[in-house]
């Protein structure tokens, strides 16, 4: 692996704010959406870049809806970090479990990050009782300086000689 270059995944449920946490990191993120009911949802993935302390950081972001799990896999694909995305606002569903169980199975660096803590009805302490033992981040994806700000912080645990 390139030391100076990390790919780092994006994953969660529908709507949990994985598209936007990435727009807000790079602005000329890309974006392949399908229109749905209340906006957009990924149906193949998103990508953006950053440089963070000397490192290009890779950043996929993934599509939440259960029947994409085949892109996931592939996106997955040599990744050096990954982050859950979790809507703190609605709590830890099923889907969210799983890929917590799975990532954490994976022994790749893991953070989770509980976005939409700008709305009222957030409640991360509950989720972060849920997933007692992970690296946690409180974010809004809709503020860049908050989420830019957790991303560094994650990408300054990854140890690059993985
Ligand atoms: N209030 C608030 N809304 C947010 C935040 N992050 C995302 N949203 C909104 O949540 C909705 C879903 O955001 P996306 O970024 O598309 O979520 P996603 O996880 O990429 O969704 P899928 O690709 O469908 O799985 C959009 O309407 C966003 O504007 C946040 O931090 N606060
Ligand atoms: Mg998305």
């Amino acid at each position: 692996m390139d030391p100076s270059r990390l790919k780092i995944v994006v994953f969660g449920s529908f709507h949990a704010g994985k598209s936007t946490f990435i727009q807000a990191i790079d602005p000329g993120s890309r974006h392949v959406d399908a229109e749905c009911a209340d906006g957009t949802t990924t149906v193949a993935l998103d990508f953006g870049k950053a440089e963070i302390d000397g490192k290009l950081i890779h950043l996929y972001g993934t599509p939440g809806q259960e029947r994409f799990e085949f892109v996931r896999q592939i996106i997955s694909n040599g990744m050096d970090g990954a982050i859950l995305m979790v809507d703190c606002s609605c709590g830890v569903d099923e889907f969210t479990r799983n890929l917590y169980r799975q990532l954490t199975d994976m022994e790749v660096p893991l953070s989770v990050m509980l976005n939409k803590c700008d709305l009222s009805g957030a409640c991360p302490a509950m989720v972060r009782q849920e997933l007692e033992g992970a690296m946690i981040h409180e974010i809004s994806a809709r503020n860049p300086g908050n989420s830019l700000e957790a991303l560094q912080r994650f990408v300054g645990t990854i140890n690059k000689k993985r």
